[in-house]
């Protein structure tokens, strides 16, 4: 899959480019990034990339055009190496939540996507109402920019592509469970098996493997109740909860 993004800092791409198990998945070729700079893409001697909003106000805006050339010369880079087009998404906080589902589906693209990073308060409608195909938001807070909201929806699409996590079926199987399940994950312990006195829980030394599957289901639902009371609700109306699951959830509120 191809990433390309339109970033005014594109050093920032660095980090999911090369650490951990993005850095690794693109050393194997699985999914490959190119940042265009809409400094480069200017024709006056200072380079402006943003102006003065129409109306007055505080602050600057993104300028149409060396985003406009940005685009383009993405579309010609990808027709001269045979890659199909991919969408045009700006990074915005007014955009569409940004979920796993989303990730999913990206994931599953083949032609990838083209993500505009923005900076300043706002990039010029025009160039939105012409050239954007949808919008994403990280979510309800205010960042500076695009770019750390891309390089986070950048890692959440690329360890679901098949081949980036080197885990075998256990992977797999985990975060396909952790989607079917739309709970909490429970806690996880390792060695020792007591730190300052406190032991790992005993059924989890027991073996048993049943009573482990269990007590996991059990403290998930007791941590999502907790904590996030909206996504139990969500996995009941999915049909993700089992008559088992609705009994042990009424007794923990009694
Ligand atoms: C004072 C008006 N600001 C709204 C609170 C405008 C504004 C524009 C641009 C505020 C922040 C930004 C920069 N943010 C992003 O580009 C951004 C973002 C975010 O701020 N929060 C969550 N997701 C995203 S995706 C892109």
């Amino acid at each position: 899959m191809r990433i390309d993004a339109i970033t005014l800092f594109p050093d920032m791409f660095g980090i999911v480019r090369d650490a951990g198990v993005t850095g690794r998945a693109h050393k194997q070729g699985i999914w490959s990034m190119q940042t265009w700079n809409p400094r480069d893409f200017t024709t006056d001697t200072h380079r402006t990339v943003d102006d003065r909003p129409y109306g007055g106000g505080p602050g600057m805006v993104m300028m149409a055009e060396p985003l406009i050339q940005a685009v383009c010369a993405i579309r010609e880079d990808r027709a001269r190496q045979h890659q199909p087009d991919a969408p045009v998404v700006l990074l915005s906080p007014t955009g569409r939540p940004f979920t796993q589902s989303v990730a999913n589906s990206l994931a599953a693209s083949t032609a990838g996507a083209a993500f505009v990073c923005g900076r300043y308060e706002g990039v010029d409608q025009r160039f939105i109402d012409q050239y954007v195909d949808e919008q994403w938001s990280l979510g309800d807070f205010v960042l500076s920019g695009g770019e750390i909201a891309a390089i986070a929806m950048i890692d959440a699409t690329v360890r679901l592509m098949p081949g980036t996590l080197n885990h075998g079926d256990s992977s797999l199987q985990d975060s396909f469970q952790d989607s079917l399940s739309g709970l909490l994950d429970s806690p996880h312990f390792t060695r020792p098996e007591k730190l300052d006195s406190v032991a790992v829980p005993e059924v989890l030394m027991s073996g048993n493997h049943a009573h482990i599957a269990r007590w996991r289901r059990e403290q998930s639902l007791m941590l999502t109740l907790e904590k996030r009371p909206d996504l139990i609700e969500q996995a009941r109306k999915k049909g993700l909860l089992s008559a088992a699951d609705e009994r042990f959830l009424t007794a923990l509120k009694t």
